[in-house]
């Protein structure tokens, strides 16, 4: 079965696959849309909606790049099946941005956007998860531009749509409200050790009325 790979959370790893995945060699291009062109002088990341202060918060890509540097390794398991096994991803944990931008008390959710309108909604727990990361490295390299440079998201325990490459900020929110592939036959949640693959299976709870 899988490797254990000894975290760096101390947390004992899963080593086996979530059921019904494979492990795919290599590293597939996965999305929706054509891959944006990164605009520095343009790019910014966002922190809006619900946040403590009622302010809006921005980086611009050095001032982000800039922010303290760690590693996550995690595999990424997309919901058509495959699974990519041990990346250390590099980057920014979301929790920094919890702390520097902190979300209103009442925040529930949070909405991550990316280039053209592409969004994922996350539980705030989800979010917070201390391998939660923004990544701009995979094995020690910068991200290419088609796994989602300069910046994406990696949410390690749930499918890998959760975590949208490109990404441009982060809305705090007090509902929850779902995101570009929740919004079309995806689970609200997805973790894909429950097999959260599709809307139809969500349980009552589990997100907002389609
Ligand atoms: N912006 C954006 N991010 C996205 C997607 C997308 O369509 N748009 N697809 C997701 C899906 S379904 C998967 S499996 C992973 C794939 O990442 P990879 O192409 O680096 O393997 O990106 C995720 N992030
Ligand atoms: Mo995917």
């Amino acid at each position: 079965m899988g490797h254990p790979v000894e975290r760096e959370t101390g947390e004992a790893a899963r080593s086996e696959l979530p059921p019904g995945q494979r492990v795919q060699r290599g590293w597939p291009v996965t999305h929706y849309g054509p891959v944006p062109k990164f605009r520095p002088e343009r790019w910014e990341f966002r922190v809006f909606g619900a946040t403590a202060d009622g302010e809006k918060h921005g980086w611009t890509h050095e001032e982000f790049t800039a922010l303290p540097y760690t590693t996550v390794v995690a595999d990424l398991h997309c919901v058509t099946k495959f699974s990519m096994l041990g990346a250390e991803w590099g980057g920014i944990p979301a929790r920094t941005i919890l702390e520097i931008a902190p979300p209103a008390r009442n925040v529930t959710h949070v909405m991550v956007w990316a280039e053209y309108g592409f969004s994922s909604n996350l539980r705030l727990s989800d979010f917070a998860d201390e391998r939660t990361i923004f990544a701009t490295h995979k094995d020690g390299e910068l991200l290419t531009a088609e796994h989602g440079f300069p910046l994406r998201l990696v949410v390690p325990h749930l499918y890998a749509w959760k975590g949208p490459k490109w990404v441009r900020g982060v809305e705090y929110m007090t509902t929850d409200r779902r995101g570009f592939w929740e919004e079309r036959g995806y689970h609200n949640i997805g973790d894909p050790w429950k097999e959260q693959r599709y809307s139809y299976q969500e349980e009552p709870g589990d997100g907002p009325e389609l």
